[in-house]
């Protein structure tokens, strides 16, 4: 099969095409924002993956939208990272640190000196976010109503995804994904429901794009392109963010510039997993014509699904999500259709290393 097949990606060569997706889990230590010796036993159980892309990651404290995810933006941070990729390089595997700026879906408990979340534009995320309370059980909440972000603001959350990939590169992350899905902010910009601006950050679809091709223009300037990576979600549909009725047109504008750029990969995330309907294969060939490069796919994906996608040539590997929190040897296992551990979700957002690192490989099963 394929999906077990080797693939390059820029300077890396990955093993297969099965990746872990960035699966948020909660598990930093506060204050700071820093990931832990678990975190990192977590990520070393799971190095078989073709590609271990992180979970989602703060450029800043601004950028923080749930308590207990990481930070790559302090020194102690970078240095917990690089214990983090210690263990998965030992083991033979690759990392991508991804980034994001949760923007409006976040709560003023989290933000610097209590303020307001930023966003496009002064409009409310209608999400809910996590906190925790004062022993550390987790709370779900109503967002923060957001400001809108002025143009100077703007151009720092640019320079602090550059900032960004040069500090992935310290803390010894093979590759930099931007996290441009699921309404959190780059996705935010995107979209004509969270952005109503009308300076060149809003209005067309070119605007709205802006800030998104500045954030992965400076990510490559601090960097380089072949390590720079995006995540977006073009059939819409979370965090309140929808992407208005041209969004097959808009999602391949945006693509087809990600395409000059020659970076890492483009990583879709199919609506699937949050309920929505899958990509038509019309859909799959334009985005295929417009981006030769490295296509990896997500959402609730089969075995069979992905091996025929990627025969056609629509992509080129397949990050799964729930699975890999279930099964460390997620890999083997499928190789060898072996069955799955049972995924048990109410440890998914929480604390210590129940349903976390506890779940066994195939030989302890
Ligand atoms: C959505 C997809 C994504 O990119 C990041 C996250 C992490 C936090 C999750 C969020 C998810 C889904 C909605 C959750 C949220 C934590 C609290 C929130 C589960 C997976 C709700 O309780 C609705």
């Amino acid at each position: 099969m394929k999906l077990f097949q080797p693939l390059q990606i820029g300077p890396l060569t990955v093993a297969n095409r099965v990746f872990m997706a960035p699966l948020t889990r909660l598990r930093s230590r506060e204050p700071g924002d820093v990931p832990t010796p678990l975190m990192a036993e977590y990520y070393r159980q799971r190095a078989s993956a073709g590609l271990i892309i992180s979970e989602a990651t703060q450029i800043s404290f601004q950028a923080k939208g749930y308590s207990g995810s990481p930070g790559i933006h302090t020194a102690e941070q970078i240095a917990a990272w690089r214990q983090v990729n210690d263990g998965i390089h030992a083991e033979g595997g690759h990392s991508a640190v991804q980034v994001w700026h949760t923007g409006r879906v976040s709560h003023t408990s989290l933000q610097p000196e209590g303020a307001a979340p930023v966003a496009p534009s002064a409009l409310p995320a209608e999400a809910r976010t996590t906190l925790r309370d004062a022993h550390g059980n987790l709370l779900r909440v109503e967002t923060s109503a957001p400001r809108e972000l002025n143009e100077s603001e703007i151009a720092q959350i640019v320079a602090d995804f550059g900032q960004a990939a040069g500090n992935a590169r310290a803390a010894d992350f093979d590759l930099i994904e931007l996290h441009a899905a699921h309404g959190y902010l780059l996705h935010q910009f995107l979209s004509p429901s969270a952005n109503i601006r009308e300076d060149r950050y809003g209005g067309s679809v070119e605007n709205r794009a802006r800030i998104v091709l500045e954030a992965v223009d400076a990510a490559i300037a601090s960097w380089s392109a072949d390590r720079v990576a995006i995540r977006i979600f073009p059939l819409g549909g979370f965090n309140g963010v929808d992407n208005g009725e041209d969004q097959e047109a808009a999602a391949l504008y945006l693509i087809g510039e990600l395409a000059k750029r020659n970076l890492a990969y483009l990583h879709i995330s199919e609506p699937d997993w949050s309920g929505g309907k899958p990509l038509r294969d019309t859909f799959r060939e334009a985005i295929r014509a417009a981006y030769p490069g490295v296509i990896v796919a997500a959402g609730a994906y089969t075995v069979d699904k992905a091996e025929d996608l990627i025969q056609r040539g629509l992509i080129d590997a397949v990050a799964f999500g729930r699975s890999f929190i279930a099964n460390p040897d997620l890999v083997a296992r499928l190789k060898a259709k072996a069955p799955l551990n049972e995924h048990r979700a109410q440890f998914d957002y929480a604390n210590g290393p129940e349903g976390y690192t506890d779940y066994p490989i195939l030989q302890q099963a």
